[in-house]
């Protein structure tokens, strides 16, 4: 596992450099989502799979840029997805940005998942590793030193209610509104890394983004994005499910499969669990 967190700070600091420096503009290149790639989603996912090349006991990756999984070495034991740049389209307008890795053993699927880790590139680049502990790090003259342990408060003060609102379900849109009723304060970017980060290191709240008319089945992709939040919030003393299962339960059938999801400290997503288990 070593090896693996060491490849991840590389790419980290390597995909820093390049959103430092690289044209920002758009690449004529679709990816498997049929969504233009920024050269920098290019770019990122280039970087980290030279990386992960390196590993020998990396069996197999997959990337959100890539429509297949790819094999790298036959006598690897972990299965590595990974969003490369989560959050792209905000690099220019300067907002904060992230990459995203979902560590497997044996193949992939919630019940497989050994450790999660993800990079936010903001105003300074931190990253979160989770394996028996959720653990922050900074990059601090070239190297990513151990800040500390983050745990999530029972109730938080942060709302961060991803899609879009008038594609929610009725019943989700009092559940949002009654929140913010009672104070909650929206934090909200668009960009799933940072936005989830924000509610780990302010003690907690709640992530939202479910079912919607124009994305029955949620947008965020189960093994890039979901399985490796829900695997850090629920280390660090919180829940994550789909409304009314825990993800980490939920399996897949292709590699771009998607979930309604909520992240969050306990009590947020206790109020979820009620709502959804009475509306769906
Ligand atoms: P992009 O990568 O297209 O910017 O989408 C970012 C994202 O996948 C995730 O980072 C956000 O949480 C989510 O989309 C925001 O989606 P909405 O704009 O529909 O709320």
């Amino acid at each position: 596992m070593n090896d693996i967190f060491s490849a991840i700070q590389a790419s980290a600091k390597r995909i820093k450099e390049a959103i430092d420096v690289k044209d920002i503009g758009y690449s004529q290149q679709e990816n498997s989502s049929g969504e233009t790639q920024l050269e920098l989603d290019i770019k990122s996912d280039m970087i980290i799979e030279e990386e992960f090349s390196k590993v020998a006991s990396i069996h197999t990756i997959a990337s959100e840029e890539k429509t297949h999984q790819e094999l790298l070495h036959e006598d690897g034991k972990y299965y590595i997805a990974y969003d490369p740049l989560d959050g792209s389209s905000l690099v220019d307008v300067n907002l904060s940005v992230g990459s995203i890795f979902g560590i497997y053993e044996g193949g992939f699927g919630a019940d497989k998942m050994v450790a999660a880790c993800y990079v936010v590139y903001g105003p300074r680049v931190e990253m979160v590793f989770a394996h028996n502990k959720v653990k922050l790090y900074l990059l601090q003259a070239g190297d990513f030193e151990f800040v500390k342990e983050i745990h999530l408060n029972n109730k938080g003060k942060l709302m961060a209610p991803g899609g879009t609102q008038q594609n929610w379900p009725p019943y989700h849109k009092v559940m949002i509104d009654n929140f913010f009723a009672q104070g909650y304060r929206l934090r909200y970017s668009g960009g799933m890394v940072p936005d989830l980060h924000q509610i780990l290191l302010k003690g907690g709240g709640l992530f939202s983004y479910p079912a919607t008319s124009d994305k029955p089945d949620g947008k965020l992709r189960r093994l890039f994005e979901v399985f490796p939040f829900a695997f850090v919030y629920e280390k660090a003393g919180g829940e994550a499910v789909n409304g009314t299962e825990p993800l980490l339960s939920l399996g897949f059938a292709h590699v771009h499969d998607t979930s309604p999801c909520f992240f969050g400290s306990k009590k947020e997503v206790s109020v979820v669990k009620e709502v959804y288990s009475q509306n769906v």
